[in-house]
């Protein structure tokens, strides 16, 4: 349904999926197989950009029939400053990842996508958060990720918060070299660090 773009009736899918039992996980998974599938189409030109789009919008649309599946903590175990990194406008999986963060008990602080090193730190501040978030889905915007956690330890925070970047060209080999507590491109494998954090 993700590779057919088809938005007006993946929601009436999800839903049907929720009701026979399958995990709101296993879902997830097919969203991401299929949001794959297009980005490999797109990258070898046999799609245009506004079916990206169309895309997004389905994804967004099957999120929203999912996310009560998987909210449901009542209190927090930590709190966890979430974003997109400076210049990237993508925001479905980082959106899943909250959504399962706040479903494991975080209180999450969500910034939006787009996110300056700055408004990373004044909310890390504000909110006296222990673990940051950054999301990642362009090579080209991975470059502007060191700059937060080199913001964090101008300001005296690295040494408070743990740093967790994720996002599809993400590894944690390459988190690690720029100085990232772990970095991965699955969201359930980030809670599981971030669990093993608190
Ligand atoms: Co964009 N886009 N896009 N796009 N887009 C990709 C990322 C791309 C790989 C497609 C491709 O060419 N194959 C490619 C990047 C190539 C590269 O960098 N090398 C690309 C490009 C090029 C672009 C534009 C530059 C296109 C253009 O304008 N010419 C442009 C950039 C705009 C910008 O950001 N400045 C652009 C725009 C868009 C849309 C707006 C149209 C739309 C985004 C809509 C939205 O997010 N609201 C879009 C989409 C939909 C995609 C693809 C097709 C799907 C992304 C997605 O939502 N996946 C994508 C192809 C792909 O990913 N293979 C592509 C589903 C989502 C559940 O998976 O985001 O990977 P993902 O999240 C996963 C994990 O990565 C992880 O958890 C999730 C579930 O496991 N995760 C975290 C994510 N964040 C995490 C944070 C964590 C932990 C885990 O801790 C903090």
């Amino acid at each position: 349904m993700v590779a057919n773009f088809d938005f007006e009736n993946i929601g009436a899918a999800v839903e049907e999926a929720l009701k026979a039992g399958v995990d709101p996980l296993e879902i997830i998974d097919l969203f991401s197989d299929g949001a794959r599938e297009v980005g490999e189409k797109y990258e070898k030109g046999e799609l245009y950009l506004s079916e990206l789009v169309m895309v997004g919008e389905t994804l967004k649309a099957g999120m929203e029939v999912l996310e009560p599946a998987i909210k449901g903590a009542k209190s927090y175990k930590a709190v966890m400053v979430l974003g997109t990194v400076e210049g990237d406008l993508h925001d479905i999986g980082k959106n899943v990842f909250g959504m399962l963060a706040r479903g494991q008990g975080f209180r999450v602080v969500d910034l939006g996508v787009d996110v300056n090193k700055e408004r990373f730190v004044q909310a890390v501040k504000e909110n006296d958060a222990s673990i940051v978030g950054i999301s990642c889905l362009l090579t080209t915007t991975m470059l502007n990720v060191p700059g937060v956690i080199e913001e964090l330890e101008r300001q005296g925070l690295r040494g408070k918060v743990r740093v967790i970047v994720g996002g599809a060209p993400v590894t944690d080999d390459w988190a690690k070299q720029i100085g990232a507590d772990a970095g991965t491109n699955d969201a359930v494998e980030g809670l599981e660090v971030c669990n093993r954090w608190v």
